[in-house]
Formats: structure tokens, sequence, C-alpha cells
């Protein structure tokens, strides 16, 4: 891991080296883009081209977390009515949230001024919480996602399967999606328990009337499995990458499409 320094965070804000790439989340029964999930990409002067990977924990730990975190969410936001007032049909935009942001005591309200400064409404933006971080203080979750719920605001649990295995916040927290982390996915295609855990997942979170999406798609021989189940909306390399704005305005309708 590159080590990287509180005063480049502040830099990278400053100097707009931040960029938003956004990938697609697409429901295969009728061919559309339903979301778009806001990954950011940093043009580092002298490290060239990071991804999240390489800076997102250090950045957590560092002061400058929450400034970050409203760069993103605002990006996101204002991308998304763009978007919408240039006449694409209306999508989700899914933004990730850190453990350190549910516990911040002015992250509901950095949303609510967001929502109204941008004009998007609500229910056009999703947060994806991990469910190691959602579990970690089960009451303020609990309290600050059904905050976010009463305003209208969609919530993904990220990573499903493979963090806190426990489904006592489906019961719980207000969740509206499950993302299956896609450790699953990978070897869905040859491994028959891989197969029989995202099939049991779909299943539970039909009951409960959940969407789910199946993360990390890569190759038709998975995608071919998801399809038969009806509630799974797919993510992954096969669709798109993670790619600008302008590219996802341009190719929406049609080549994220298989
Ligand atoms: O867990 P989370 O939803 O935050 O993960 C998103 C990450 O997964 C992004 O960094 C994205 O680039 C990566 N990703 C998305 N689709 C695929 C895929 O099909 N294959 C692999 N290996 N990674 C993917
Ligand atoms: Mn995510």
């Amino acid at each position: 891991m590159i080590q990287l320094k509180e005063h480049s965070f502040r830099e990278a804000l400053q100097n707009n080296q931040l960029v938003m790439y956004y990938q697609p989340i697409i429901k295969v029964e009728n061919n559309s883009v339903v979301a778009a999930e806001a990954l950011v990409r940093w043009n580092h002067p002298v490290l060239g081209f990071l991804l999240p990977g390489e800076f997102i924990s250090e950045l957590e730990e560092s002061s400058i977390f929450f400034d970050f975190f409203v760069w993103g969410l605002r990006t996101a936001c204002i991308q998304n009515k763009s978007w919408q007032d240039q006449g694409m049909a209306p999508i989700r935009v899914t933004v990730n949230i850190s453990v350190q942001l549910l516990r911040h005591p002015l992250f509901v309200q950095a949303i609510i001024s967001t929502l109204r400064e941008t004009g998007l409404a609500s229910n056009w933006l999703e947060l994806e919480i991990t469910e190691t971080s959602a579990m970690q203080d089960v009451e303020q979750s609990s309290l600050t996602l059904n905050q976010l719920k009463d305003l209208g605001i969609k919530i993904t649990v990220d990573d499903f399967g493979i963090g806190h295995s426990s489904l006592n916040y489906l019961r719980n927290f207000p969740v509206d999606t499950i993302k299956i982390d896609k450790s699953f996915i990978t070897k869905s295609a040859t491994d028959k328990k891989d197969l029989a855990i995202i099939r049991a997942i779909c299943c539970l979170a039909d009951d409960l009337g959940l969407e789910v999406v199946a993360e990390g798609v890569e190759t038709l021989d998975q995608l071919a499995n998801l399809t038969m189940l009806k509630n799974c909306l797919v993510q992954g390399f096969l669709f798109s990458e993670a790619i600008p704005a302008q590219a996802f305005f341009e190719h929406y309708q049609s080549s994220f499409l298989i």
C-alpha cells in the first residue's frame, strides 16, 4: 500500500484531482439500467491514476474523511440530477458509506443539505453500507439508517455474505437492497455451493421484498445462472467497468446491454 499523507488528501480535494466514475447496475429481465454505483478515482500528480483500494483505508483514518465524503455525495447527486435534466430515464446513484461516516454527528444533516442544494429527489439516492460496518454499533446504525429511510433514501447492504454473518439486521434495519459479494459470483458457474448460496439469498430477498444485486459478473456462464433468478440485478465487467459520467450518459441506452 502506498503511504499517502493527510496533506495530499487535502490537495486532492482542493486541486480537483478526484474524479467520480460510474458503474451500471442492470436489470437483465428487461435490459434496463436501474442504478449507477459512484466509484472515485484519484488523478494523483505523481503516483498516477489511483483506484479506491489504493487510498480509501488511509483516507478514512485521516481527519479529512468527512469532507471527502461530502465531495463524493455532492458530485454523485449533481451528476444524477444532471443526467435526469438531460432526459436520461431516472436511475438511482449509489454512494459507498464507511462506519466512520455512520457515526459522524453531521452525517444525516450533510445528506439533507446535499439533496436540497442539488435538487435530486431522495428516492434516486442509495447508500451502500457493508454488513460489517452496520453491525459495529447496531443501535446507532439502526437510528441513523431509519432517519435516512424516513427521508426516502434507499439502503444497500454491500458485500453481503462475507462480513458479520448475522441476519438480525435484515429484521431490524430498513434495508432495500442486498448486494451479494463478488466472491460468490466468481465461481458460481462451476461451483454448486456458491450457486446454492446465491439462490438462497435471492429467495430470502424475494420473501422479504428486497432487491438483490449480484456484483462482479464477468462471464456469460455466470450471467446464465443469475438470469434464472427473477429478482436479481447484475453489476460487473461483463456489462461495463466504472466509467466517466459523460461516457455513462452516451452508453447507458445500448452498449451496457449484451
Ligand atoms: O464492494 P463494492 O460494491 O464497493 O465494490 C465495488 C468494486 O468492485 C469496485 O472497485 C469495482 O471496480 C469492482 N468491480 C465491479 N465489477 C467487477 C467485476 O466484474 N470484477 C471484479 N473483479 N471487480 C469488479
Ligand atoms: Mn459498493
